[in-house]
């Protein structure tokens, strides 16, 4: 099945179709949304924040397969601070990496949009701000980001999921940006995802039960086929329903597939004290403006 790739978008004379686009598929396109030099910045700075990373203390994984990070308190804690994340294949058995220290981290997370000003530059977007409003999230509260490296030869895989799982709101309001800095070709683990799979119903929870996290299965309506490969350029955004499954397979190329995703809610919802990322009274969450 076809899905139109926006070349270069313009909320106003694209609304109807970016809508429409929206509501049958539960995700959109947008190429050349951001330039080489955007790219590349955003790109020397993760390099230099892995460059001067102290990696002695602490060595979290990464894993979407078992969730072994769900027990870690690094990761648990990592909601509102930028922290270092492993790929499962860059440690071995006695806990030496494998790879040189640039070619092992899988990802930093949680808050480099506010903690990190180039991060934060980048991430508050007046474009970002009509598009959220756009597609129907008046208030956008900016909750989670992430650099992801996909590493030549390494890269993890990210199992099917849907992000409402992950950061639940009630009503659902959860939207993913996801900006290719690198091009993203099924040889070095590009999103895929089932067209229209956003109308189907939440599947699982991840939530705290007796102060521990757990994935609870709320639906048990298998996910559709996840057949669909977003073979993007760098520079492009997708921008993803918080309910529209999608995974992306291992990176067992020599290229690297690096992301800068951004995940916000809408402030008029209700953010569960139930989720993993969670924010200290003093660090309110704040828009794109
Ligand atoms: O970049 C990837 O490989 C997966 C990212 C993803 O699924 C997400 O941010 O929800």
């Amino acid at each position: 099945m076809k899905f139109k790739k926006f070349k270069n978008f313009d909320i106003n004379s694209d609304s109807k179709i970016l809508s429409k686009n929206w509501k049958d598929n539960g995700f959109l396109i947008l190429e050349n949304f951001i330039s080489n030099s955007e790219c590349k910045i955003l790109k020397d700075r993760a390099n230099n924040l892995v460059r001067k990373f102290d990696f002695s203390k602490n060595m979290t994984i990464f894993n979407t397969k078992d969730h072994s990070h769900s027990s870690d308190k690094y990761f648990l804690d990592s909601g509102d601070k930028i922290r270092f994340f492993f790929e499962e294949g860059a440690i071995d058995d006695n806990g030496e990496l494998t790879v040189k220290k640039e070619f092992a981290i899988n990802k930093i997370g949680h808050a480099l949009h506010d903690l990190d000003p180039i991060f934060n530059k980048f991430s508050r977007n007046l474009k970002l701000h009509q598009l959220s409003n756009h597609l129907g999230i008046l208030n956008p509260l900016l909750l989670q980001s992430m650099y992801i490296f996909k590493q030549p030869k390494i890269g993890g895989e990210v199992i099917c999921h849907q992000d409402s799982s992950f950061l639940y709101t009630e009503p659902l309001s959860t939207i993913g940006f996801w900006f290719a800095i690198e091009d993203a070709r099924i040889s070095n683990g590009c999103l895929w995802t089932q067209i229209g799979g956003h109308k189907g119903p939440l599947r699982k929870l991840y939530t705290k039960i007796n102060n521990k996290m757990s994935m609870k299965e709320i639906d048990t309506t298998p996910y559709g086929k996840i057949d669909t490969p977003l073979e993007v350029k760098k520079g492009t955004l997708i921008v993803i329903d918080g309910k529209l499954p999608h995974l992306s397979g291992m990176n067992m190329s020599s290229k690297s597939r690096h992301a800068y995703t951004l995940h916000i809610i809408d402030g008029k919802c209700d953010y569960k004290n139930t989720n993993w990322l969670q924010r200290k009274k003093s660090f309110p969450l704040r828009g794109f403006i």
